[in-house]
């Protein structure tokens, strides 16, 4: 039986700059955090770099041909804050804007409605150099950027996002240091936290005064399952979805970081210490919709508890020495039953629907657009050329159905964008890891349909999941 999705449902797809567009050194584009980060030995699997990528500023002709014949109808990429505004400062680079010009008239002539992110953590090198977003000039410097870019596609395009996952900037960049910058300060992070909602609120009052499109953020959400209902391991996950979901959440829909969030912070020598009142009051102004990117749930337990949570099937690792977790008594357990994707991530559409639904209790009403929702599996291309990826099908085909599912419950959600459109740079996991419904093969940049790619294209012909199981 089908079941049909709301009519003018934003079925769509999503890339980075970074992660597709290669020609770092073209087009008075300037050097980047990951160019840098990239470079530098032993900080991406086999060293891989962005420098070719998928050769999309050269091959976006053929790109978009292949959205069109894909049937999107919305499409969302990243502007490179270093291709607009080489040095963070200063000038416009013409050029950079106009190869975004290109795409979004490209766009356009397709019928296929442009999403643009302003921020995919490809802040300008000459930036991070004055102290990146653990400084308050760099939200300003954002500000600044956005009025370029806004200048020059105002409203040509459908929906503006200001940042994507500013969690992964601020942790995976200034505290676990496997993404750029790759600092290990946690305190960096902290300020970092605050900075990038800053910048995102400064550039939605840019995006808001320039043009008369809608502006939203995305953030990467995960719920944080409790292991059992023992205060001990419900406490744990609270903790984990303070630092993971709240801290971003509670700033943008109640104008305030969540004290409980604050407080373990204190308690392990961090503050918020750069953090205005007159910030909060800017950064808790609504947003037009909120971008949600969902690749997994955890289940969280007590680190007193691992051996109950063993009992009850989890996997708990032997020892947390060191790790940030120990410090704060929590673990993050594995299901062993769950499916696990070629990144380690466990499988779990039902988490989505739950997200969804809390998010639309708890926090907005506004209209969600999940931003983000793809997998990465090994695939191998054949000797004929065809790419057969029934696991990546299933996978999507799940998520789809976990949306339609918080629909029913009442839950206005708007789009749904597959990451990824094609293979691309996965950051530290270089080329390594495969998320495209377009096979891309390295380094000649040449595409190839998979399986799933023809599973999308009728999808969003039908408007509608085939089967609902
Ligand atoms: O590739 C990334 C993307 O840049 C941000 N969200 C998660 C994806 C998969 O890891």
């Amino acid at each position: 039986m089908a079941k049909e999705f709301p009519e003018g449902f934003l079925w769509g797809a999503s890339t980075a700059a970074y992660q597709i567009e290669g020609a770092v050194d073209q087009g008075g584009r300037g050097v980047s955090i990951w160019d840098t980060f990239s470079h530098t030995p032993g900080r991406t699997a086999n060293g891989d770099t962005g420098d070719v990528a998928c050769r999309h500023y050269e091959r976006v002709g053929e790109d978009l041909d292949l959205m069109a014949e894909l049937g999107l109808r919305a499409y969302r990429f990243s502007v490179a804050w270093p291709r607009v505004q080489p040095d963070g400062k200063g000038s416009a680079n013409q050029e950079g804007l106009d190869f975004y010009r290109r795409l979004t008239a490209g766009l356009r002539e397709r019928g296929i409605v442009p999403v643009a992110t302003l921020y995919h953590w490809d802040l300008p090198q000459a930036l991070q150099d004055e102290g990146g977003w653990a400084v308050r000039e760099t939200a300003e410097r954002f500000g600044e950027y956005v009025a370029m870019v806004t200048a020059a596609l105002g409203d040509e395009v459908g929906l503006w996002i200001t940042l994507n996952e500013p969690w992964c900037s601020a942790w995976l960049g200034y505290a676990i240091g496997v993404h750029a910058p790759g600092l290990a300060d946690p305190q960096l992070s902290m300020r970092a936290t605050h900075h990038l909602l800053l910048a995102h609120a400064l550039g939605s009052e840019v995006v808001r005064r320039d043009t008369k499109v809608p502006v939203g953020i995305t953030l990467n959400l995960a719920p944080q399952i409790p292991a059992s209902d023992h205060e001990l391991d419900v406490e744990a996950a609270r903790k984990l979805d303070g630092g993971l979901n709240r801290l971003y959440l509670d700033p943008l829909f109640r104008g305030s970081y969540p004290a409980d969030v604050l407080a373990t912070a204190a308690a392990a020598g961090l503050q918020m210490d750069v953090a205005r009142d007159t910030d909060m009051a800017l950064i808790g102004r609504p947003v037009d919709f909120l971008g949600v990117n969902y690749y997994m749930s955890h289940v969280v337990a007590s680190t007193s508890r691992l051996g109950e949570a063993r009992q009850a099937g989890y996997v708990a690792p032997d020892s947390l020495l060191g790790t940030p977790s120990a410090a704060l008594g929590v673990a993050q357990v594995g299901r062993p039953w769950l499916e696990r994707t070629a990144m380690g991530w466990e499988v779990d559409p039902a988490g989505l629907t739950a997200l969804l639904t809390r998010l639309s209790r708890e926090y907005t009403k506004a209209p969600l657009h999940i931003t983000e929702s793809g997998v990465a599996v090994e695939d191998y291309r054949g000797p004929d050329g065809a790419v057969h990826d029934p696991r990546r099908v299933a996978y999507l085909e799940a998520h789809v159905k976990a949306v339609r599912d918080a629909i029913d419950a009442g839950v206005d959600v708007q789009g749904y964008f597959v990451w990824s459109l094609m293979d691309n740079f996965e950051w530290a996991e270089g080329y390594s890891k495969r998320f495209g419904l377009v096979w891309t093969e390295y380094p000649t940049g040449e595409r190839a349909r998979k399986d799933s790619f023809g599973w999308y294209r009728d999808l969003i012909a039908a408007n509608a999941l085939a089967v609902i199981g």
